[in-house]
C-alpha cells in the first residue's frame, strides 16, 4: 500500500505513534509519505521506502494567523497525486482529519481514503472546545475509518460527539527490543546508584499536573534517598522549578529536556510518575512498563487499561498526592515487591502492546477500508 501520514511532529505521544507506526509499516514492504511542517523527531533518519515531505509555512502581512490547514491540504493534494497514495492517515483530529478530507474532495478522481486516528486531547480538551466543535464531529463522522486508542477514548467519543460510527480501538504500541538498552550516560547525577531514580515525561502541559509530580517526589524524597529526572519540555516547566525551590528539593531535581529516544533514560528509573488529570492511553506509562518501570499514576481515562493496579504499578484518583506518595515509598522501600512489579510490568507490556501485534490490526483496517 502507499500510505500517507500527517501527525504532530514534536514530541507528542500522537506524533511518536504515527512516526514508529509509519517506520514499521515502511518495514513491512509498504510506502509511506510523512507530511507536516517538520520532521517528526522520531524521524532521524530515512529509511527505504520512507519520505518526508514538508508543508511551508510563509508569513504574509495581510494574514494574520496563516491558515496552516489549507496549506497542509495543498502540500497533501500534492503529495497524494505524485506518491499516488491510497489512503491518508491523520493522527489526530485537528487539524489533521480536516485537512485530510479536503485533500480527499479536492481529489475526487481517485479513489483515496482518509482514515484517522483520535488520540485523547483531539477529543478530550481541543476538539470539544466550541470553536473545533462542529469540525471534530464532521471529521470524525466523514473519514472512512476511525480508529482510537483506548476503550475510554471511544466511549469519550461517542458521548461528547454523539457519532453513530464504527470506532476501532487499537491501543498504543512499543518495541520491547529498543527497552533492553543499556541505561544511559547523559544523566551524570544517576551514577549514585543508592539513590533511587524517580522519573517524569511529558509535554508539561496542564494536563500533566505537574505539581503533583513534585509534590509527590518532595514526599518520597523525605523517606526514600531519591532525585527527579524530568524530561520534556512545555508551558509549565517553569512551574516545576518554582515548585522544587518552595518545596526545597530542586537541588535533587534534573532536568533533561526534550529526548527523541527515551528507552535509554528508562533504563536508569526505579519508579515512573503520571499523575495526568486525563491520560486517553499513556504511552510514557507503557514504555516505562516496557523497561520494567512500575507506574504510578492517576485512575483516569484510558490508564487502567494498560497500568493493572497492584501488578504493574499503582494508581490512585486524580489529585491523590497522599495516596500516590505512600504507594511510591511502599514500592521503593520494598524491593522484592519492586522487582516484582517491574518484572510483571515488562511482560505486560511485551504480551499486551508489542508493534508485533498492533501494527497489523492497522494493516487490516487499511485494506478492508481499500476494499470498501
Ligand atoms: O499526552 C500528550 O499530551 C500528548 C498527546 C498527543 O496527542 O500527542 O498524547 C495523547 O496521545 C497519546 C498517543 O496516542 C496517548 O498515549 C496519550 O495518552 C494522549 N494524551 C492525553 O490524552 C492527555
Amino acid at each position: 500500500m502507499r500510505i500517507g501520514i500527517c501527525c504532530y511532529p514534536s514530541h507528542g505521544g500522537s506524533g511518536v505513534v504515527a512516526t514508529e507506526l509509519g517506520k514499521h509499516l515502511a518495514d513491512r514492504g509498504h510506502e509511506v509519505a510523512f507530511i507536516s511542517y517538520a520532521a517528526p523527531l522520531r524521524l532521524t533518519e530515512l529509511p527505504p521506502r520512507v519520505s518526508f515531505h514538508e508543508v511551508e509555512i510563509e508569513q504574509y502581512p495581510l494574514l494574520k494567523h496563516f491558515p496552516y490547514t489549507l496549506a497542509l491540504a495543498s502540500k497533501l493534494v500534492e503529495v497524494v497525486e505524485m506518491k499516488d497514495l491510497d489512503l491518508l492517515h491523520a493522527h489526530y483530529a485537528i487539524p489533521f482529519g480536516a485537512a485530510a478530507l479536503l485533500a480527499k474532495q479536492i481529489t475526487a478522481n481517485r479513489d483515496l481514503k482518509v482514515v484517522l486516528t483520535l488520540h485523547g486531547t483531539d477529543i478530550t480538551l481541543v476538539g470539544s472546545n466550541a470553536s473545533f466543535r462542529p469540525v471534530t464531529k464532521m471529521t470524525i463522522e466523514d473519514a472512512d475509518a476511525v480508529t482510537v486508542v483506548s476503550q475510554f477514548l471511544k466511549e469519550e467519543t461517542i458521548r461528547q460527539f454523539d457519532v453513530q460510527r464504527e470506532l476501532a480501538v487499537i491501543y498504543n504500541f512499543i518495541d520491547p527490543e529498543r527497552h533492553e538498552l543499556e541505561p544511559s550516560p547523559c544523566i551524570p547525577q544517576c551514577t549514585d546508584s543508592s539513590q533511587k531514580t524517580i522519573m517524569h515525561i511529558s509535554n508539561f502541559r496542564p494536563v500533566k499536573r505537574i505539581r503533583d509530580v513534585i509534590e509527590i517526589f518532595a514526599r518520597i524524597s523525605e523517606a526514600v534517598d531519591s532525585r527527579l529526572i524530568l524530561v520534556g519540555d512545555g508551558p509549565d516547566s517553569p512551574v516545576a522549578r518554582e515548585m522544587g525551590q518552595e518545596l526545597g528539593v530542586l537541588d535533587r531535581m534534573k532536568f533533561v529536556g526534550i529526548v527523541d529516544r527515551v528507552a535509554s533514560l528508562l533504563a536508569r528509573a526505579d519508579l515512573f510518575l503520571l499523575p495526568s488529570s486525563t491520560e486517553s492511553f499513556g504511552l510514557v506509562a507503557l514504555e516505562a512498563m516496557a523497561s520494567g518501570v512500575p507506574v504510578i499514576a492517576s485512575d483516569v481515562g484510558g490508564i487502567p487499561e494498560v497500568i493493572e493496579h497492584g501488578r504493574t504499578g499503582y494508581l490512585a484518583p486524580v489529585g491523590d498526592v497522599d495516596a500516590m506518595s505512600t504507594y511510591a515509598i511502599d514500592l521503593l522501600q520494598n524491593e522484592a515487591r519492586h522487582r516484582q512489579f517491574g518484572t510483571e510490568a515488562q511482560e505486560q507490556a511485551r504480551q499486551r502492546f508489542d508493534y508485533r501485534l498492533i501494527v497489523p490490526q492497522y494493516e487490516q483496517l487499511y485494506e478492508n477500508t481499500l476494499q470498501n
